[in-house]
């Protein structure tokens, strides 16, 4: 099966950082592999007059997140630094809409949605149907998605083969599949037409 996108339609990639790829500074496992299909995603939503949002971690080099301050992670995603920025092979249309999130030093924030305008974009755009994938599962893909699942008359997919889990603790992305469906949102195993 596969799905012509429209004008309905809107893309959203959750991360696809240097960052988050292999060699990255907080690397996830197979990071890289979400870019192909993505990139096939993408000409879809070319091809449908579909939006095409991308979130970006934007940390300031004293984030709250890093261990130097008593956080979880090792320093990420730094402003203007190369590990922030997209894949270089992620063919972003030149009008993607870029939602940069977790900018502030004191806040942390793994959801495209917090703080930001994008839940008000997709309204004003008339988005009927989101599709989401990225990096990674457990964490940005995960929030992003559960607050699209609130938006009224919002349809969410999550496009399964273009995620992939940090996997902190074992079993972390399969939960996070799990809270995703909870949630209402439509795990997609469908490719783009
Ligand atoms: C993320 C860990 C820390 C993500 C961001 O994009 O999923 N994960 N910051
Ligand atoms: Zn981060």
């Amino acid at each position: 099966m596969s799905i012509k996108l429209t004008s309905e339609d809107a893309l959203l990639l959750v991360d696809v950082q240097n960052d988050f790829c292999p060699g990255g500074a907080l690397a996830v496992a197979d990071g890289d592999a979400v870019v192909p299909i993505l990139n096939d995603w993408i000409a879809a939503a070319r091809q449908g007059g579909a939006r095409v949002f991308a979130s970006r971690d934007w940390h300031p080099q004293d984030h709250l997140s890093f261990a130097e301050r008593g956080g979880p992670w090792p320093p990420h995603c730094v402003q203007d630094t190369p590990g922030a920025a997209f894949h270089g092979d992620l063919a972003l249309p030149e009008d993607t809409v870029v939602v940069s999130k977790a900018a502030q030093a004191d806040h942390e924030a793994y959801s495209a949605f917090d703080g930001g305008e994008l839940a008000e974009q997709l309204r004003a755009a008339g988005i009927e149907r989101l599709w989401v994938g990225g990096l990674a599962t457990d964490y940005c893909v995960k929030a992003s998605v559960l607050d699209a699942a609130q938006i009224p008359g919002l349809e969410v997919h999550v496009i399964a083969s273009a995620i992939r889990a940090v996997n902190v603790s074992p079993g972390d992305g399969d939960a996070a599949l799990d809270a995703m469906r909870e949630a209402g949102a439509i795990l997609e195993d469908a490719a783009p037409a």
